[in-house]
């Protein structure tokens, strides 16, 4: 028979069990989330300069006494005793892919939130017709990846392997000045002039070449982490595209990547960016495949018109080997504008 202590005894480590197991139990309990956050709408086209209706549920019974509202990683605004519908500033500022968290304030606890949206641009743009203003020529087995024009002659980078070049054209006659070789195995994409040197990209090899403008010597390389499409500058930045909707921003005169940033438009990512042009504060690119470029404002990403230039082309200038619209140049002392296409025997002047 069982002796009555050590009866008591086994009471009392069973009672202790069942203790620790309710208050494990109720601490699991504890750590659930008090609050539940959500966003109304589509939060994957959201616009700049918005708001978005934010609402919360209270998982527990507490006292919420305030919520802060952090976008992008900086904190936006405070609001006390909260209704469970609430609105979400969205600065009028860059496009893309943003975080939004809520801290929730209660009992001297905070509880934070985070959702991920994608902010398009508040500018609808519209697709608008350009002119032609006058009409060049242009090489006809110049596969054009880069255009620029500076002091009265155009600097073109060209593209295929085994015949890529960088070249200076004599825009009146279109005829070819100076030609420069790349190796077989490069394959030219842009190019831009800063100062006294031309900068050319190659697709996939990920180097750069640097030229002296007058006579095209070759004086150096570089290196980067992307493929190479477009490339042009504003005199402090080198702004680079590699066929997504990104555009990668390298600080001069050593080639430094600072940052990249995306394009997009009311609807979504613009993506394709090909060559480039610096115009005016704004970066102009050819969409690749279309006969579109666009305006895109360097400083948010978004952009802000968009023009098409299908069939300035004439018919009777095609060829088997013609192919897509590619080449944007910028005279800014006479404010002209030019482009032109891969293999295209002719470039145009045009008015935007
Ligand atoms: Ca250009």
């Amino acid at each position: 028979m069982m002796n009555s202590t050590k009866t008591h005894s086994l009471f009392f480590v069973c009672l202790s069990i069942c203790f620790l197991c309710f208050f494990s139990c109720t601490e699991t309990d504890d750590s659930k989330d008090m609050y539940s956050l959500h966003i109304q709408g589509n939060s994957s086209l959201v616009k700049s300069g918005s708001s978005l209706q934010c609402t919360y549920q209270m998982n527990k019974k507490t006292s919420l006494d305030s919520l802060a509202i952090i976008y992008d990683g900086s904190k936006i605004q405070t609001i006390a005793k909260p209704d469970t519908l609430f609105s979400c500033p969205i600065p009028d500022s860059v496009v893309g892919r943003k975080s939004i968290s809520i801290k929730f304030y209660s009992e001297g606890k905070m509880e934070m939130h985070t959702k991920h949206i994608t902010i398009v641009s508040d500018v609808r743009v519209k697709l608008k017709k350009t002119h032609t203003i006058r009409m060049y020529n242009h090489d006809s087995e110049a596969y054009t990846q880069g255009l620029e024009w500076h002091n009265g002659v155009f600097y073109e980078s060209t593209g295929q392997y085994g015949f890529s070049s960088v070249r200076k054209v004599d825009p009146e006659t279109g005829k070819v000045l100076i030609i420069k070789k790349l190796p077989e195995t490069a394959f030219g994409e842009g190019l831009t002039r800063v100062g006294d040197s031309i900068i050319q990209i190659t697709w996939k090899s990920q180097i750069g070449y640097i030229y002296r403008a007058d006579n095209l010597n070759k004086i150096g390389e570089f290196s980067y982490a992307t493929e190479g499409w477009g490339l042009c500058n504003d005199g402090t930045y080198l702004y680079m595209s590699d066929g997504s909707e990104y555009i990668y921003v390298y600080s001069l005169p050593h080639i430094t990547k600072i940052k990249q940033f995306p394009v997009y438009d009311h609807i979504g990512a613009v993506s394709f960016l090909n060559e480039l042009e610096f115009i005016n504060g704004h970066i102009f690119a050819n969409i690749y495949q279309t006969d579109e470029i666009v305006e895109i404002d360097p400083r948010t990403g978004k952009v802000l018109q968009r023009f098409d230039l299908s069939g300035i082309l004439p018919d009777n200038f095609k060829h088997r080997n013609i192919d897509v619209l590619n080449g944007i140049a910028y005279d800014s002392e006479n404010n002209r504008i030019f482009v032109t296409g891969k293999n295209w025997p002719k470039l145009f002047e045009i008015s935007l």
